[in-house]
């Protein structure tokens, strides 16, 4: 595999899965603090109060990645760190903070790609309707200017939103996430304020950072396969498309939604105002993906609710700890994104493998599995390029094992393992095995 010369290699993480620190220097409470609190939500009853306690590790931890040879990290902002109460007085100090982790990565030649929206919305704009509500499209906006206007000068990558899908859906739809509602008609006009919120961020971002910062957004990519080949089934995966994919991309691909799911979503569909979609159109320099597994969908005709679809196991299909492995699906989903909606570039924003990780007697920790999970897609990626798709990095998730939202600390993704007692960082195996993989591409 030869990737081109300036490819990114690199890694990834978001605030609250990993920073703590949730009440230190002013930070306002988001609504991960609020829905970890409850009982029964999170799998090992944790939350991200402490995680990988990277907001005093920082400088260990981007030690990390220079040990890894990565160039490029993915990481998010804490809105309630910058905002505490989602809009209006600024807290500096929040902002020191991510100062301080951009200096230290640019020290160490990696370059800092912030996502500003990975799910830990400021409590205070939740207790006013949060992403239900259009004035939560605007805050967003105001918190992308306090944090371009702080480090605009230093970020070249921006992604505004991490996984719209699960913000809206396991969100609002079906209480598996933060803030933890089931009303799929919320979902909808949920998702079209993030979207909207998206589209009012990227001319805020344009004007505040430098002039050779590129601006883009890393939804959550299905990669629906129909269960049988029966009709019914063929036409449930284009609703599930629909649904995961061409609900998001569509209007920010300028195309507004697709109809067969305005028609399929009647009786839920949101309130759009006139604007909206030229706004949410916003040009962007590229498109992330975040890619796992594959989805093999049935048709439900007793389903309740759109897209009036199930998922179904393929036993055929190697599994990890939580997800079914299919790497050219990886290969399939960004020839297919590239060919419909021809952003002009392509970055794997998040792809990776849980395992039941574990420190082996000689003080390792073996995870062979993982490296040839990472073998496998980045063989697909590679395939990618060479089939013309402009991609222009690779971002692993995660650079270490962390708070894995309702699943707590239960999934450890990490390349390197984390021993939340004492909070010691162990490479594992597979991050030596990426480490003399970069090496094989410089
Ligand atoms: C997501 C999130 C990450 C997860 C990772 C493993 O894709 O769900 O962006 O925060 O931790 O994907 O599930």
């Amino acid at each position: 595999m030869k990737f081109p010369s300036d490819f990114l290699w690199g890694v990834a993480t978001s605030s609250y899965q990993i920073e703590g620190a949730v009440a230190e220097d002013g930070r306002g409470e988001s609504i991960w603090d609020r829905f970890a609190a409850q009982p029964g939500k999170i799998k090992d009853g944790s939350s991200g109060a402490v995680a990988c306690d990277h907001y005093h590790r920082y400088r260990e931890d981007v030690g990390l990645m220079r040990e890894l040879g990565v160039n490029a990290y993915r990481f998010s902002i804490a809105w309630p760190r910058v905002l505490p109460k989602g809009f209006g007085r600024v807290n500096d100090a929040g902002l020191d903070f991510y100062d301080k982790l951009v200096d230290e990565l640019l020290k160490s030649k990696i370059t800092p790609a912030v996502t500003l929206y990975h799910w830990d919305l400021p409590q205070a704009l939740q207790d006013r309707g949060g992403w239900g509500h259009r004035d939560t499209a605007q805050a967003f906006a105001e918190f992308a200017q306090a944090v371009a206007r702080r480090l605009g000068d230093r970020i070249p990558i921006w992604f505004t939103h991490n996984e719209m899908w699960c913000t809206a859906f396991l969100g609002h739809a079906n209480d598996m996430y933060a803030p933890g509602y089931s009303n799929f008609a919320l979902a909808l006009q949920a998702a079209h304020h993030v979207l909207v919120s998206h589209g009012l961020a990227v001319p805020v971002l344009r004007e505040e950072c430098a002039k050779t910062a590129n601006i883009g957004i890393a939804p959550n990519i299905a990669y629906p396969l129909p269960a049988t080949d029966a009709l019914s089934d063929a036409e449930a995966a284009r609703r599930f498309d629909g649904f995961f994919n061409r609900w998001f991309l569509d209007p920010l691909a300028g195309k507004g939604y697709p109809q067969d799911m305005w028609e399929c979503y009647k009786g839920y569909t949101p309130h759009i105002e006139d604007g909206d979609f030229q706004i949410i159109a916003a040009p962007l320099d590229f498109l992330g993906i975040n890619y796992y597994n594959p989805d093999r969908i049935a048709d439900d005709p007793a389903g309740v609710l759109p897209p009036y679809t199930r998922q179904i196991p393929d036993p055929t299909l190697k599994r990890t700890a939580d997800r079914e492995i299919y790497a050219p699906g990886l290969y399939e989903s960004l020839t297919r994104l590239h060919r419909d909606y021809g952003f002009p570039a392509m970055y794997i924003t998040e792809n990776g493998a849980a395992y039941p990780d574990a420190v082996a007697e000689d003080g390792g920790v073996h995870d062979a599995e993982r490296i040839a999970f990472l073998q496998a897609h980045f063989e697909q990626a590679a395939r990618a390029i060479d089939a013309g798709v402009p991609l222009k990095g690779y971002f692993v998730w995660s650079l270490m094992d962390n708070f894995e939202w309702s699943q707590g600390y239960t999934l450890r993704y990490g390349l390197t393992y984390v021993d939340f007692a004492t909070q010691q960082r162990i490479f594992k195996d597979s991050a030596r095995w990426y480490r003399e993989f970069i090496e094989t591409q410089r």
